[in-house]
């Protein structure tokens, strides 16, 4: 049984918990962080303050990534951790990439146009995040144009940091590319159970529907 700290729409949770249901482990999930605060002993788990941590015996682990990349090295041999040592490679190479990456472009439109009322967003972080995204996802999409899925034929860890923050990409009402092989990909993504358990949950339009959202997540495993 895995434990996970983390409220379930965090994008980084939510790489967490869509990884194991991929794998189809049992979890506990706790509402962590945001609105519903932090256990007081919380930062003797992770002294970053962050979620998510996941806890498996005795091993704790946090930062997103590495939670995820445990969870298929350990529970998930030749199908989200890939036998073959190029496609791991690419996967991993598609992490990193999304962390170092898009991580910081998206936030900057995200942040400021569903996590900050309106007239305190800021404009020009917005215009950029949206300029940065387009190059970013244009590279995605370039790299999906012969295959499936972001190291192959069939889903990996490589896929899972990306396609979270993929449907929170292609949900907001903002400018973007055309993106066709991104789209399929998207849509591939979309026919997941675990997927759409985990990722495509509502998050609102601005943040007091996204107060709401989070208070009526609170619970669902
Ligand atoms: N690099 C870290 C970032 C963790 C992070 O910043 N998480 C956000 C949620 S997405 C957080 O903890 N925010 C404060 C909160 O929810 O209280 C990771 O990938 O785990």
């Amino acid at each position: 049984m895995i434990t996970v700290y983390g409220r379930r729409n965090s994008v980084n949770v939510q790489k967490v918990m869509w990884t194991l249901g991929e794998l189809d482990l049992e979890y506990e999930r706790h509402d962590v962080g945001g609105s519903h605060g932090y256990p007081a002993d919380y930062d003797d788990m992770n002294p970053n303050h962050t979620v998510p941590t996941i806890a498996d015996g005795d091993l704790t682990v946090w930062e997103s990534n590495a939670c995820v990349r445990y969870l298929a090295r350990t529970y998930g041999a030749d199908t989200l951790w890939s036998a073959d040592a190029t496609a791991l490679a690419t996967a991993d190479q598609w992490m990193e990439w999304s962390t170092a990456n898009v991580g910081g472009a998206f936030l900057g439109i995200f942040f400021n146009l569903i996590r900050l009322p309106a007239d305190q967003a800021d404009q020009a972080a917005i215009a950029a995040g949206i300029k940065q995204c387009a190059t970013l996802f244009t590279r995605l999409d370039q790299h999906l144009a012969d295959r499936d899925f972001v190291a192959g034929e069939s889903l990996t860890m490589g896929d899972i940091p990306l396609g979270a923050m993929a449907y929170r990409y292609l949900a907001l009402d903002i400018e973007r590319p055309a993106l066709p092989n991104v789209r399929r990909w998207y849509e591939r993504l979309s026919s997941r159970t675990a997927y759409r358990k985990h990722v495509m949950i509502p998050f609102g339009t601005n943040v007091a529907e996204w107060d709401i959202e989070e208070a009526k997540n609170a619970g669902i495993q």
